[in-house]
């Protein structure tokens, strides 16, 4: 059990009985609410039986669902009644799914945390505060940046890592040689149900700062990269879906929509490239994939954004690779989203074959399935798109444990599993540092793209 930490996120910029009183009104507010809140639809978990190809859940998708799970004639979505009825329409039988798991133990939750029998999962001040502790501990090797703040005010960081050490690749900043050490970004949280991703984060600079200096191959890595670990794109939306203690299923941000009840933009369908042009994403305020009035609308998207474009130095993007973090159905995909097809303006065949030679071996260590992200259904406005087809950025998108929506618990897996599956993908983080150099060397094509 970690001690207790502040639970009332904001109340620290009020004082006194002011803040006594206004934090007994949140948690007022905020355990009063329903599944979802009574002015937004409450949505439920479905299995969809009937869907097979990508077209066919792409289809199931516009209906303004999430798809959420994809297996052979099937998937999981979660829908109010008005898209779980189009989706009937559309001929297919959709079955009531349980709702996410009580894990109370029978105790009274407390507000904003997750419920007692989860307890290991971090919430947002206690993973501030586990991000500050370690770079406490290691101050030469991390440092924190505040990006920007979420919609409802909370912070954005960003968290640097990278070693002293005097490798053939020396740090600095905007430097010749800095340009030699190229950087490599990981995001995580940007739909707020899937936490997991949070303690990824979590598990990244504990086991780069506890082995750096002792384990060799980390060693190498952060003497010759920069580390970027954005470890919370949707604090608001994170918050939200534990305040109550019952997990909400809540998949956007907290953002409010003019002129309707319905809150929230799905931040992966927000990002600027090819925004809204494909059906991957829907233009109504109550769809799970709403992807907002313009590209960047969300403030979290723009913060992140912003972030990534002044990491070009000299007119270069100084990131060479990504990975972002979702949950769940274990997969590594790569871009595009917008397309089903491998090659496209701004995807040769020679990016598509990187992508897929790296995409291959990351989950070859840790079993999980490599695709396009296409092969699922379409996504227009994600980040990895934008970071491929925008920045240059050899972009993936990894989808944590479980595998499916049965024995895992699907978005809510047990915090028993935290370790074992954050730790899962301690290789493939390193297959993607090694990589991010060079990235056509996996094809064997360096002399041609990386002298
Ligand atoms: C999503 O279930 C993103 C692929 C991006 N090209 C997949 C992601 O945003 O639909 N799946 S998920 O929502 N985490
Ligand atoms: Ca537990
Ligand atoms: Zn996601």
């Amino acid at each position: 059990m970690r001690p207790p930490t502040p639970r009332t996120p904001r109340s620290r910029r009020l004082h006194g009985k002011v803040a006594a009183a206004a934090t007994a009104v949140l948690l007022t507010l905020a355990m009063a609410a329903p599944a979802a809140s009574r002015t937004e639809e409450p949505t439920r978990s479905y299995e969809v039986t009937g869907p097979r190809t990508a077209a066919q859940r792409t289809a199931v998708a516009a209906t303004g669902a999430s798809v959420d799970a994809v297996r052979r004639g099937s998937v999981v979505i979660t829908a109010d009644a008005a898209q779980a009825e189009r989706v009937r329409r559309l001929g297919y039988s959709v079955r009531v799914l349980p709702g996410p798991p009580d894990r109370s133990d029978g105790r009274r939750a407390e507000p904003f945390d997750f419920p007692p029998a989860d307890a290991n999962y971090h919430n947002y001040a206690e993973a501030m505060a586990e991000i500050n502790a370690d770079i406490a501990r290691y101050p030469s090797l991390m440092s924190k940046q505040v990006i920007g703040k979420s919609y409802e005010g909370r912070d954005i960081i960003a968290v640097k890592v990278t070693g002293t050490g005097t490798g053939t690749q020396p740090a600095g900043d905007g430097t010749a040689a800095a340009a030699a050490r190229p950087e490599v970004l990981f995001t995580h949280h940007q739909h707020a149900r899937e936490h997991l991703t949070v303690e990824m984060a979590l598990y990244l600079l504990k086991e780069f700062g506890s082995k750096y200096g002792s384990d060799a191959r980390v060693t190498k890595m952060l003497d010759s990269r920069v580390v970027w670990i954005v470890p919370d794109l949707n604090p608001d939306g994170g918050e939200y879906d534990i305040a109550t203690g019952s997990y909400r299923s809540w998949r956007k941000n907290r953002q409010p929509n003019n002129g309707s009840s319905a809150r929230g933009t799905d931040l992966n369908r927000n990002w600027d490239y090819k925004w809204g042009c494909c059906g991957g994403s829907s233009g109504s305020t109550g769809s799970e994939t709403y992807r907002g009035t313009a590209p960047e609308s969300a403030p979290e998207v723009k913060v992140v954004a912003d972030f990534v474009r002044s990491r070009v130095v000299n007119g270069k993007q100084q990131i060479k690779a990504a990975i972002d973090f979702h949950t769940y159905s274990e997969l590594v995909l790569w871009p595009f989203g917008w397309t089903y097809d491998d090659t496209a303006p701004g995807m040769t065949k020679d990016d598509h074959d990187a992508f897929a030679a790296v995409g291959k071996s990351m989950a070859a260590s840790n079993g999980y399935t490599p695709e396009q992200s296409s092969d699922l259904y379409i996504t227009d406005g994600s980040i990895d798109d934008w970071l491929w087809g925008n920045q240059k950025i050899f972009a993936y998108t990894f989808e944590m444990y479980p595998d499916s929506s049965g024995a895992g618990g699907g978005f809510y897996p047990p915090d028993e599993v935290i370790d074992r599956e954050t730790a899962r993908n301690r290789d493939a983080v390193l297959q993607l540092l090694e990589n991010a150099d060079c990235m056509y060397r996996s094809i064997g094509k360096e002399a041609q793209y990386c002298r």
